[in-house]
């Protein structure tokens, strides 16, 4: 029989074993799955640990995700287009839900799909070797609970662990000597814990904007961001300023690439993630920055050296579950010989087309239609139920507008669903005012006095 290894139970993963796992259900014969999980639960980066460094077993811990984290983006546009929040939750909720509530509605799909049992959690994958001869992978896992070790042989592999875990920490002149903490945001948990506290941190992209929103938002004094190319630009309220580059800090004394300088209590490095492909040697394993077409894979899935390995999620994201979702379908239908791959010349002509679209993207806009398109690409030749790419690329422009006009507020704003057509209500409570994130605080209709925790 056909076995095919998925590697990660996150949202990648998981698209994964609802592929095949809806496959079945309309009758066809499906390859055994394995989904190896080196996390005690599923759901990814949204199955938050309060655990940093390393976690009970000694592996790096792979959340980054911290407390009072909303999604950063519309609910709509990741919706699952078989899966509808309101078909979770039994009614519509707003479109910016807290981590425990996505966390809720990812898990959701695949209790429905009843999939557990093709997982083997606290399971790491140590190693991932192809023979050329047998065309088979030898996957070594490791089970921590019993301490075991052992090997199985597949005769796909799916790689889906996930590319926002291992961090990016340049250096900068003094940190070594500078009088306060230090932590990239892989790190980062409670932003309670910079109450009141002068916060400096570094970079530009989404955790910069999010963590010092957080932090400004729970009682930070002041937060300044420092950037490497260019400002966020967003109309930041009076304490949140932003700033060129660090260039040395000297005691708590950060300085500036315009010559500036300022007293800080705390630095965090919004600096990035690498690719981290340990488990995989140098034949399997994909090197690339986090782009929206990353190098080396053919459709953005297959590995160009190997048509039996698949990546899902590498990209660089604004889609994101329904993404990982049509990647997912494609790839399963590639296994089992739904799809036949094109000769090779012609996906390398296809690589060579996204690419040099991707190179020519100007701003937000172009690359959220780029994205858009490269997910309608792959929808179109699979089974996964259509939904309608332009409307949602839509509500990706409303998104911006909304961040442009309010930094603080754009997640006050509701949209309409594009799998249900239903209309978000608008939440309880302003973003800015609610500092409980709970799942049942959210779920509410009315504010309660719950709402604070600080
Ligand atoms: P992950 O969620 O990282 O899951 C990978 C899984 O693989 C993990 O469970 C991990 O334990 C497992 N794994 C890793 N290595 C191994 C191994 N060797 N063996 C076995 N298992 C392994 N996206 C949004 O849409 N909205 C948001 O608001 C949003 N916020 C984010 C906030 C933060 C701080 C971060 C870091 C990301 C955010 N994202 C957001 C993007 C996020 O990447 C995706 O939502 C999603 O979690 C990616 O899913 P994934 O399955 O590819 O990776
Ligand atoms: P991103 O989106 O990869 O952004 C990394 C940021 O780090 C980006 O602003 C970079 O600056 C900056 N960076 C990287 N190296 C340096 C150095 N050496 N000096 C200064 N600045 C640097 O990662 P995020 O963590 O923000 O987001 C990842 C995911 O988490 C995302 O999907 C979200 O949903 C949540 P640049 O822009 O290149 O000037």
């Amino acid at each position: 029989m056909t076995r095919v290894a998925v590697i990660g139970a996150g949202p990648s993963g998981l698209a994964q074993l609802r592929a095949f796992q809806s496959a079945a259900r309309k009758g066809a014969a499906i390859p055994e799955v394995v989904c190896f999980e080196k996390q005690s639960d599923w759901g990814g980066l949204w199955n938050y640990t309060w655990r940093t460094g390393l976690d009970e077993y000694g592996e790096p811990v792979h959340g980054s995700m911290y407390r009072y984290l909303w999604s950063n983006g519309p609910k709509e546009c990741l919706e699952f287009a078989d899966y509808s929040f309101e078909e979770h939750f039994g009614k519509p909720i707003p479109s910016y839900p807290p981590r425990a509530v996505l966390w809720d509605y990812i898990k959701g799909r695949v209790e429905k799909a009843d999939v557990r049992k093709w997982v083997r959690f606290n399971t790491p994958v140590r190693m991932v070797r192809y023979d050329k001869a047998t065309r088979k992978f030898t996957v070594t896992a490791h089970e921590r609970t019993e301490d075991r070790m052992y090997d199985e042989e597949f005769d796909y592999v799916v790689v889906a662990s996930g590319h926002f875990s291992t961090p990016n920490v340049p250096y900068f002149e003094g940190v070594k000597s500078f009088n306060g903490r230090v932590l990239h945001a892989h790190d980062f948990r409670d932003a309670l814990e910079f109450k009141g506290k002068d916060i400096l941190i570094v970079g530009r992209s989404y955790s910069a904007e999010d963590i010092g929103s957080q932090c400004w938002k729970y009682g930070a004094k002041s937060v300044t961001t420092s950037y490497r190319s260019k400002p966020m630009g967003f109309k930041w309220p009076e304490n949140f300023e932003e700033r060129p580059l660090l260039q040395r800090l000297e005691n708590r004394t950060a300085y500036f690439a315009d010559g500036s300088s300022k007293e800080v209590d705390a630095l965090i490095l919004c600096t990035g993630y690498q690719h981290h492909f340990p488990f995989l040697p140098d034949d399997l394993r994909l090197k690339t920055a986090n782009r929206l077409w990353a190098d080396h894979l053919y459709k953005g899935v297959i590995f160009d050296q190997n048509p039996q390995l698949f990546y899902i999620g590498m990209q660089d994201q604004f889609y994101t579950f329904n993404m990982f979702d049509v990647q997912a379908w494609w790839a399963r239908d590639v296994m089992m010989g739904r799809i036949e791959l094109p000769p090779e010349a012609e996906l390398k002509a296809n690589f060579d087309k996204w690419r040099a679209r991707e190179e020519s993207l100007e701003n937000a806009e172009q690359m959220i239609w780029y994205q858009g398109d490269y997910v309608k690409e792959l929808l179109a030749e699979t089974d996964y139920p259509q939904f309608d790419i332009e409307a949602t690329n839509k509500t990706f422009m409303e998104w911006e507008h909304h961040k442009m006009e309010d930094i603080m507020g754009f997640r006050d704003h509701g949209y309409r669903s594009l799998m249900t057509g239903t209309m978000a209500p608008k939440h309880h409570t302003r973003w800015v005012e609610a500092l409980d994130d709970s799942l049942e605080t959210y779920l509410r209709t009315e504010p309660a006095e719950a709402t604070k925790v600080a």
